[in-house]
């Protein structure tokens, strides 16, 4: 335990709960010492205060931007307690020692709030107040300080158990809250001046971001945007090399990021794999024993929509591929490497984006998903959970085949990727009708099976590609129509998480119409 608090400096923006803490103090023989405001509110409740000006022997000047910044008030915070030089200095400088520090600083975040005017968020920018925050945050071994009312009671209460002085314990975490607090002030300052000066920041700089590329705007010609690179080290758009090309949008990017991360569930020592995405979606994906041949696959899908995709591979891109591809519009290509000859082909079509990423990110990888909402931001860890790696429980009477399963697996990997609601219908390692992002789950049953229907009329065919296939969602089905959407279009093996209230109706049914279902007990819901 500190020895006995002696003195106090008060300097406080937000009154709450000051003059019971100050009174407080003084009863407990705590000299008060305080700045303009501060001291008067003190002086006019009756407590006896000493104004800062008489220890610094300057008046407050400048509007009050300089009142506290002074060896008298600094090295007062600083000086270590029964170091022989900090105390020679102390007595020659006639520098006498702060142990309590009470501040909050000017009300920035509340200008921000109302609007305020340039002029008048700049005067809100505190100066002395961080500066002797961290002062006496630094010097925690021997003062304490003190950020907010809600603080107060703490202090009083540590003192009194320990005869007027503190715990280290308690000077530590309050130390770390004000590092915390200034951390968190001088974000929000950086954030508003770089949007002042124009820059494209909705600044998730605080989160340890650097900027990787301010770009033209963002999801629409009227936001501004930038990428910014975290410290985290997957391999994927932020790390790629763009070989050629247009320079890359916001939508290129998010979408890009969607097409690899999926890609990257294809372990390229099995399979070549490729994904289509559009608008954040698959529309078609493949696996082939080459990636020309995954790529026509995944073009069949839903060739329409694949019109003006992001192609993401899990090879290194190769001529044939390549050739494919360029035939026709492409915003962006994706891939691990690109050979030299694939390269070259790429090149004749100016502004396609080719991106290289050195590797694949490994989907079990830890990390983080970060969004905002008015006011905060959510934070999550990644969706890593693999299928592979799921215990497949048989539910329906009728097991799957293995070409059944080796679908049902595929579908359930892509459906993973898909915006929820998802159902994914796949057939011989392709998929054959997505269903995205419908708030009904029998609405994006229906739409996968019609987009199932469409492909195979422009490709001539008699029956629709769903006839034969299996079906994956990302949740469970809450009733059994969405399951009887998949049977009409004609599906023969369902995979699923389970866990519906209705499971039992739903696994009847299955059983009615002859399907095999196997449950994850694992959710895709990606949002
Ligand atoms: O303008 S400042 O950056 N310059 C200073 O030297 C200084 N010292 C304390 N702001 C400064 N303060 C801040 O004044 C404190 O952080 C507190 O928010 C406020 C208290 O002022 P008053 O006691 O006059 O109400």
């Amino acid at each position: 335990t500190e020895r006995p608090i002696a003195r106090a400096l008060l300097s406080v923006s937000d009154k709450t709960g000051l003059l019971d803490f100050a009174r407080s103090l003084s009863e407990r023989g705590v000299a008060l010492v305080s700045t303009g405001g501060t001291a008067r509110a003190l002086a006019e409740a009756g407590l006896p205060v000493t104004d800062v000006s008489a220890l610094t022997g300057f008046p407050e000047m400048m509007d009050g931007r300089v009142k506290t910044l002074h060896p008298k008030v600094h090295g007062g915070l600083l000086a270590i307690r029964g170091d022989a030089g900090h105390e020679a200095s102390m007595a020659d400088h006639a520098i006498e020692a702060i142990d309590l520090l009470v501040v909050n600083l000017y009300p920035f975040e509340a200008a921000l709030a109302r609007n305020a005017a340039f002029d008048d968020m700049v005067e809100n920018i505190d100066v002395g107040g961080p500066a002797m925050i961290r002062g006496a945050a630094k010097n925690h071994a021997h003062v304490v300080v003190v950020v907010e009312p809600a603080d107060y009671a703490a202090v009083l209460a540590d003192m009194d158990a320990n005869a007027g002085g503190t715990t280290a314990a308690l000077r530590k975490r309050l130390a770390a809250k004000a590092f915390s607090r200034t951390a968190a002030y001088d974000a929000a300052i950086g954030t508003w001046l770089s949007g002042e000066a124009g820059e494209a920041t909705p600044a998730f700089r605080a989160l340890g971001g650097a900027l990787a590329q301010g770009l033209r705007y963002g999801e629409n010609p009227h936001q501004s945007a930038a990428f910014y690179r975290s410290a985290a080290t997957r391999p994927g758009v932020a790390t790629a090399t763009q070989l050629q090309g247009k320079e890359l949008s916001y939508n290129n990017l998010n979408d890009t990021d969607a097409a690899y991360e999926l890609a990257a569930e294809f372990d390229p020592a099995r399979v070549a794999a490729c994904v289509i995405v559009k608008h954040a979606n698959p529309c078609g994906v493949a696996e082939g024993a080459t990636l020309a041949e995954a790529y026509e696959r995944a073009l069949a899908c839903d060739p329409v929509s694949a019109f003006g995709g992001i192609v993401a591979l899990n090879r290194t891109l190769d001529a044939d591929a390549a050739r494919e591809i360029v035939k026709i519009f492409t915003e962006v290509i994706v891939a691990p490497a690109a050979d030299e000859d694939a390269v070259a082909i790429v090149a004749a079509k100016k502004n396609l984006r080719l991106l290289v990423t050195g590797g694949l990110p490994d989907p079990r990888g830890a990390g983080l998903a970060i969004r905002t909402v008015a006011g905060g931001f959510l934070v999550q860890t990644r969706d890593n959970a693999v299928v592979d790696d799921l215990e497949l429980k048989v539910v329906t009477r009728r097991a799957p085949t293995e070409a059944e399963l080796a679908d049902l697996r595929f579908a359930f990997r892509v459906a993973k990727h898909v915006k929820s609601n998802a159902i994914v219908y796949a057939r011989g390692g392709a998929t054959v009708g997505v269903g995205a992002g419908q708030m009904s789950r029998v609405d994006s049953a229906r739409i996968a099976a019609s987009k199932a229907a469409d492909a195979a009329a422009a490709a001539g065919l008699a029956e629709p590609l769903t006839r034969g296939s299996v079906v994956a969602s990302d949740a469970f089905f809450p009733f059994a129509d969405g399951l009887d959407a998949a049977i009409a279009a004609g599906a023969t093996a369902v995979i699923q998480p389970g866990g519906s209230m209705r499971d039992a109706e739903v696994i009847a049914r299955a059983d009615e119409a002859g399907l095999a279902m196997v449950f994850t007990g694992v959710r895709h819901f990606r949002h």
